[in-house]
């Protein structure tokens, strides 16, 4: 089986999850679960639950036992990304093609809804710990990794620094603590979380850990040349730059060919990273290459 029907098994999986896991019910929650759902149903390449299950995989685990936490980043994923949409953040209307959250429920029910994705993805965790109180401890852990790279030292540490950083001449290393933070820990925390549970060793978390770094940041690095590249009025500009809404990026920091080089570098540390797991990488060293190449 090629890699693109791989990726395409294993997103029809964990969708066929997610259309379960919020209640379709009318009442007094319909709207705000309408509301969740139509976000989360919106498509997306679902990169973290693939991300989290495969490393639970690779270490020996059952993807099964797994899987409400494969859910639960998707729909923390699917919250951030809903307020990132919002006026008061970056005021888009399209969100992976079709109209943003506040554009079709209004403001306030886009709010709640992001807060309730966030909320639900830990009584989806909380839950799936209950049903295996055997192995608590291995579950809490896990917890503990998605709360980080959620939380306030994660994306939302780094979703501040970069709306704080707007329209200002930074540094390489605010900018690295950025994508390190608002992009990166929302894949590596997911993977940690997936070697946890399937019972990785100490020796293995590194190394997932290591490919998991250099995946995140490669991902932010290729997500702003796309946005030149995709672009063309930009080109002629300052690239990375617009007037109304100056953000630092690695093409308008570093150039976009040394920016191209930088991704390329992190994406074979990552692979040299997972090299020990031999045969079993095979689809984590693919999806590292597809990184690089559905960009260029
Ligand atoms: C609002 C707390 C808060 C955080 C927002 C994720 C994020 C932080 C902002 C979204 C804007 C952005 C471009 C972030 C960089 C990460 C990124 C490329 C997100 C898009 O992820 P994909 O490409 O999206 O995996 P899909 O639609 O495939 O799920």
């Amino acid at each position: 089986m090629g890699f693109t029907e791989k990726l395409r098994g294993k997103k029809e999986f964990i969708e066929e999850f997610l259309k379960e896991a919020i209640p379709n019910t009318e009442g007094p929650h319909g709207k705000l679960f309408e509301s969740m759902r139509y976000s989360l149903d919106a498509g997306g390449k679902r990169l973290r639950p693939i991300l989290l299950l495969e490393a639970c995989s690779i270490v020996g685990g059952e993807a099964a036992k797994a899987i409400k936490f494969a859910c639960a980043v998707e729909m923390i994923h699917t919250y951030s990304l809903i307020h990132d949409d919002l006026p008061a953040m970056d005021d888009d209307d399209l969100r992976r093609g079709k109209p943003t959250n506040h554009k079709v429920f209004g403001e306030g029910l886009a709010v709640l809804a992001g807060d309730g994705l966030l909320n639900y993805a830990f009584e989806l965790m909380i839950e799936s710990s209950l049903r295996y109180p055997q192995e608590s401890y291995k579950y809490i852990l896990a917890m503990n990794e998605i709360a980080q790279g959620a939380g306030v030292f994660g994306m939302i540490g780094g979703q501040t620094a970069d709306l704080e950083s707007e329209n200002k001449v930074i540094e390489s290393e605010t900018l690295e603590f950025i994508h390190m933070n608002k992009t990166a820990q929302m894949l590596i925390r997911p993977m940690r979380a997936g070697a946890i549970l399937g019972g990785a060793s100490q020796a293995e978390l590194d190394r997932i850990t290591e490919y998991a770094e250099n995946i995140g940041l490669a991902f932010q690095i290729v997500d702003d040349i796309l946005d030149v590249v995709g672009d063309q009025s930009k080109l002629g500009k300052n690239v990375g730059s617009d007037e109304e809404n100056q953000k630092s990026t690695y093409p308008s920091m570093y150039g976009l060919e040394e920016s191209k080089s930088m991704a390329v570098g992190k994406i074979e540390n990552a692979k040299n990273a997972i090299s020990h797991f031999g045969e079993n990488s095979q689809f984590l060293v693919e999806l590292a290459e597809y990184i690089i190449d559905r960009e260029f």
